[in-house]
């Protein structure tokens, strides 16, 4: 691998944060979404939160409270040898209802804090701008990105964070898996729908304005520093096609056509042709203003960012079992093994989609999620031997290797999702975990916050040391 590949780990707000009444913060997003049944609903946009019971469980709420423990996570960070820290800023920490006029100060401190922690062990800072996130008050006043009002709001909350920390963070993603928008869109995107509402005509008018913004970002953060990168996020893994039947083959190309839609505008800077065709054929009109198309044409993207977990199937027999997956339906591919919440393990699917990228984008990748959801044993001795997540780990970085050494993919870094247990973004448990770094908390929020290193940490450690020869 090149030298300075930036080894990491990944986190976000909405996920490990908790501190929610802390500091000013304003309601978000993540504050609403509950546990249990009605979480896929909510986050769905089919059930209205306002309707749940007073008695729910809002995980997020809380989480692994990183607000009062980010000195000794990072520490830990260090102690692996982290390059990088990927994590996200909660909008509504700094702008608390989302439409001040001026930041909240409580807010930015808390971020300069952890930013300055992480420069004080040299860990280069990489800034997802939202992850699931936006502040409840412009989801319950506009509709979020129902409304075009957002993009202005998402330009103020980016201005004072370009500005505040030039010089300190270089790396910024716009939207975290902004292709999440189709499939969960209130929790990608805040979008509720009402009763009558063509449901795809909203998603793909909220989608026309998150790219805006982020077309909208690249320019702010180009003229605030020529030092910023800026990237886009998909949530990626390949579809194949089940069989060498050409039906499904072509039904594989348009299921990626859906996930590259989001990218195609983002890194070429103009709708594709596929996706113009088919939103005629929907009868979906996008409103749109002149300047639009020449604003995503001249702000593309520095990088692409993305996550991969699995590689996706389709067939079109109507035959045959789905299989997990990041809430992407997929035929069940025999050729592979499933995690325990049945997400096919395929790395080298990995190698397969960095290539697909690479090939049809030509600007670098920057690996920051990947990982095996898992349920780990807290051994009496306070270990965990999280062997399957070594191994889960060890062959996709080699997929990764692969892609780079040997398919010359130009890769920015690697920073595996949820390097400290943190709750999971489609069920809410935290018992599904990703990281290196055990935390004592169970479902039902009971647990001592406790931070204890697995067996993958010291292996993990020896993988950035060794820059991917010891594996
Ligand atoms: C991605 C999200 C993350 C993360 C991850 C794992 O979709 O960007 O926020 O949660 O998937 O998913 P889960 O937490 O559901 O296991």
């Amino acid at each position: 691998m090149r030298k300075d590949f930036l080894w990491g780990g990944a986190t976000a707000a909405n996920q490990c944060e908790g501190g929610w009444k802390e500091g000013g913060r304003g309601m978000a997003i993540v504050d609403v979404i509950p546990h249990g049944a009605d979480r896929m609903p909510v986050m769905k946009g089919i059930l209205d939160y306002r309707k749940l019971p007073e008695d729910s469980n809002y995980p997020g709420r809380k989480a692994i409270e990183m607000y009062s423990h980010y000195k000794e996570d990072i520490a830990l960070f260090a102690e692996m040898g982290f390059k990088c820290y990927r994590f996200s800023f909660s909008w509504s920490r700094i702008f608390p209802t989302g439409e001040e006029m001026e930041p909240n100060k409580e807010g930015l401190q808390f971020y300069d804090n952890l930013v300055n922690e992480l420069l004080k062990y040299g860990i280069e800072p990489i800034v997802t701008l939202c992850h699931f996130d936006a502040p409840l008050g412009l989801v319950e006043k506009y509709g979020s990105w129902k409304s075009r009002k957002m993009a202005d709001f998402f330009l103020r909350y980016c201005n004072v964070v370009f500005r505040h920390f030039k010089g300190r963070v270089r790396y910024w993603i716009t939207f975290n898996e902004i292709n999440m928008l189709m499939h969960l869109p209130f929790m990608g995107a805040g979008i509720r729908f009402e009763e009558g509402e063509n449901e795809l005509q909203v998603k793909y008018q909220a989608a026309h304005h998150e790219l805006l913004a982020s077309a909208m970002a690249v320019k702010l953060a180009h003229e605030i520093s020529p030092d910023f990168q800026v990237g886009c996020m998909l949530a990626a893994g390949s579809v194949y096609p089940y069989s060498c039947n050409p039906a499904d083959v072509w039904e594989s190309m348009k299921k990626d056509r859906e996930n590259y839609f989001f990218i195609d505008v983002q890194v070429r800077g103009e709708y594709p042709e596929y996706a113009k065709k088919y939103l005629e054929r929907q009868g979906i009109q996008l409103e749109m203003q002149k300047e639009d198309m020449e604003i995503l044409k001249a702000n593309t993207v520095d990088f692409i960012s993305l996550s991969y977990y699995n590689s996706r199937c389709v067939r079109t027999d109507g035959q045959g079992e789905t299989a997990g997956g990041n809430v992407f339906a997929s035929a069940k591919n025999p050729y592979l093994e499933c995690s325990q919440w049945g997400w096919p393990i395929d790395p080298l699917g990995f190698r397969i989609t960095l290539n697909a990228l690479y090939d049809r984008y030509r600007i670098p990748l920057f690996v920051v999620e990947n990982g095996l959801g898992a349920e780990d044993v807290l051994e009496a001795d306070g270990t965990v031997k999280d062997d399957y997540r070594i191994d889960y780990l060890r062959a996709h970085i080699r997929a990764m290797i692969a892609a780079a050494d040997e398919d010359g993919v130009e890769l920015i870094g690697y920073t595996p999702w949820g390097c400290v247990d943190l709750i999971s973004a489609t069920t809410g448990e935290m018992s599904k975990r990703y990281g290196f770094i055990y935390v004592d908390k169970n479902d039902d929020g009971e647990g001592t916050l406790k931070r204890l290193r697995k067996k993958s940490f010291g292996w993990y450690r020896e993988v950035i040391a060794s820059n991917g020869e010891i594996l």
